[in-house]
């Protein structure tokens, strides 16, 4: 599925703006045919979390199922086209519905999905777009949800948390992306996939076109270009509905973190002559390897520095705001950082677009974050894999995309399957299928302690990622100790898998004006600290390939009493102001 792209050949028009919305907290939306339409309680901005938007409404915690309405005209001159609806994303479950047709339904959030709506839509008269958008998650779901039952059972009655969750994050609900009508030829081009390789001073992008169908005398120009000129130019008779290729560029620009240079790759869908479809898209020529010690870019050593994220704001919650992706790449930039990770889901294309444009890598990841594996089910498997490949399927022509996250912290609750040959047999799929659609890239999974070094993960990651609190959750107060801890733990590990390690999360909970001489939880001077203890031991281990801190930004969780309404730990608050910690970070990274 392309990104939706404006073209001589393609409209696309944004369906974001004020929606209307019912809140159907009992399921009475579909047996009462809401999908004709309904009496609206009140209308939200799209994309954009319900919760906040709403609190006065009482949907601050709202988990179940809301209706969304919209009414919109399209021009008539898309009549003979072939038109679809293509929803960002919607968190975390969507059935939807044109002029009272029933389009179709998508499980997972964090994911784009689209229908074709072309027997569907009106062109002289007005159109009604309606989904139930249901943020309930379950025990087959990804992210799994969870019941005052699991509490109970885990003997965790204290960690229950408002809304109930797994997760450390804010449960928001809602339409979180843009809905996006596209109208293009019926006969058009439907996916692109490309990979790039390196030789020498040369660069190789190969891509697979693949189209909606085959017409005779149909042909495919493929074009490529630098920032000035015309680098490969030429016309393919199709003789079946796809084409593959490799375009060698003698002297390549290579794309990384100090040039991420893109070439411009475009693609003209041709029938007898006459131009019908055609996309573009930006290609960053660049080789990712991982040795026994390294990460390689272009063949050359590169030490990750940067953070765990999430998507997370006032007002907007999970929603994409543009000047908030601007105001985030500034920062990393202004911290010195050179990548990070989409904790713990994949965020907007946008991020990606600008990651490619601005030159950070980027980690990402597959929204399965805390898997309960004494809930793990057949489904949950199914939708695990479903949000691989489409994650995986969306974003593989990215070249800030380095490495591909399976999931985060498995085991969580301490549950002994997680560590089973169930879990066992279940990561060996999961890894496979990922390797099979992508085998240029690494594959990772951020772990916490609990296994030591006998964690069934290990085996299938190609770098190990590790989520440590030592001298936070554990050991706290005292860094030296902690400091001890980590370096003995990395010695082991790197022994054992000889594998290169990045330290993926690490940590400590800050309040902005909190200060002490001594170490004391908390301060800003404790923050610095912990960073600095952690930077030190990390640095000093040959098979390390990068640190990532946890958080960027302050976020908000689910309501529990270790929590000030936000997980602290961020770097910057949730206003994107920095704590003293950053001043420290910035001239270590600048260095
Ligand atoms: C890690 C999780 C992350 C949490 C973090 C924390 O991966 O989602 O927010 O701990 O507790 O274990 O701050």
């Amino acid at each position: 599925m392309l990104y939706p792209q404006m073209n001589r050949c393609r409209t696309v028009l944004d369906l974001s703006g004020f929606w209307e919305i019912k809140v159907d907290s009992e399921n009475r939306g579909e047996p009462q045919q809401w999908l004709n339409g309904f009496e609206p309680d009140a209308i939200v901005a799209v994309p954009g979390s319900w919760n906040e938007q709403l609190a006065e409404l009482g949907l601050m915690n709202y988990i179940g199922k809301i209706w969304y309405q919209q009414r919109f005209h399209i021009p008539q001159a898309l009549a003979d086209q072939r038109l679809s609806v293509r929803f960002g994303s919607a968190d975390h479950q969507a059935r939807v519905w044109l002029n009272g047709e029933f389009l179709g339904e998508h499980i997972g959030g964090f994911l784009p999905f689209e229908f074709d709506i072309t027997d569907y839509i009106k062109t002289n008269a007005p159109n009604r777009l309606v989904i139930s958008v249901d943020n309930t998650l379950t025990h087959d779901t990804i992210p799994q949800g969870v019941t005052g039952e699991d509490y109970q059972v885990f003997h965790r009655e204290r960690h229950q948390t408002f809304p109930p969750t797994v997760f450390d994050f804010f449960p928001y609900g809602g339409i979180h992306r843009p809905v996006k009508i596209i109208a293009l030829h019926q006969h058009h081009l439907e996916n692109i996939a490309v990979t790039t390789e390196i030789n020498g001073k040369d660069g190789l992008i190969k891509f697979r076109v693949e189209l909606s169908e085959i017409v005779e005398r149909s042909k495919l120009k493929v074009a490529l270009w630098d920032r000035q000129q015309s680098l490969y130019d030429l016309k393919h008779h199709l003789q079946q509905n796809w084409l593959e290729g490799t375009i060698e560029i003698p002297e390549c620009h290579f794309w990384s973190h100090e040039h991420p240079f893109l070439y411009r790759l475009r693609f003209e869908l041709f029938e007898n002559d006459d131009l019908v479809d055609e996309y573009e898209l930006e290609v960053g020529v660049r080789q990712i390897e991982v040795t026994e010690q390294q990460l390689l870019i272009n063949g050359q050593p590169v030490f990750l520095e940067g953070f765990g994220k999430h998507e997370d704001f006032a007002v907007i919650g999970k929603g994409l705001w543009h000047p908030l992706i601007v105001k985030d790449f500034q920062l990393l930039k202004w911290i010195g950082a050179n990548s990070f990770r989409t904790s713990h889901y994949p965020y907007a294309e946008e991020v990606l677009q600008m990651a490619d444009r601005l030159g950070y890598y980027v980690i990402a990841e597959v929204p399965a974050v805390s898997l309960n594996f004494r809930h793990v089910s057949e489904k949950t498997l199914a939708h695990h894999k479903q949000a691989i490949v489409e994650l995986i399927q969306r974003d593989r022509h990215h070249p800030s995309v380095i490495a591909w996250s399976l999931a985060n912290e498995p085991g969580i609750w301490g549950e002994p399957e997680a560590n089973s040959e169930l879990a066992n047999q279940y990561w060996a799929e999961l890894f496979a299928v990922a390797k099979k659609l992508d085998p240029t890239r690494p594959l990772t999974l951020p772990t916490f302690p609990r296994w030591r070094d006998k964690d069934v993960v290990y085996q299938y990651c190609d770098f190990l990622s590790l989520n440590r609190y030592w001298g936070w959750y554990e050991i706290p107060g005292e860094l030296e100790k902690a400091g001890e801890v980590l370096k003995d733990e990395l010695i082991q590990l790197f022994k054992k898998y000889h594998k290169p390690i990045l330290v993926s999360e690490f940590g400590a909970d800050t309040i902005e004006g909190l200060h002490a001489t001594y170490p004391q939880l908390f301060t800003e001077e404790y923050q610095t600290a912990l960073i600095e203890k952690y930077f030190e031991i990390i640095e000093s281990l040959p098979f390390t390939i990068g640190e990532h801190i946890w958080n960027f930004a302050d976020f908000r969780t689910a309501q529990h009493f270790r929590r000030l309404v936000f997980n602290r730990k961020g770097v910057f608050n949730r206003q994107r102001e920095p704590k003293a910690a950053a001043f420290a970070i910035k001239k270590h990274w600048n260095k």
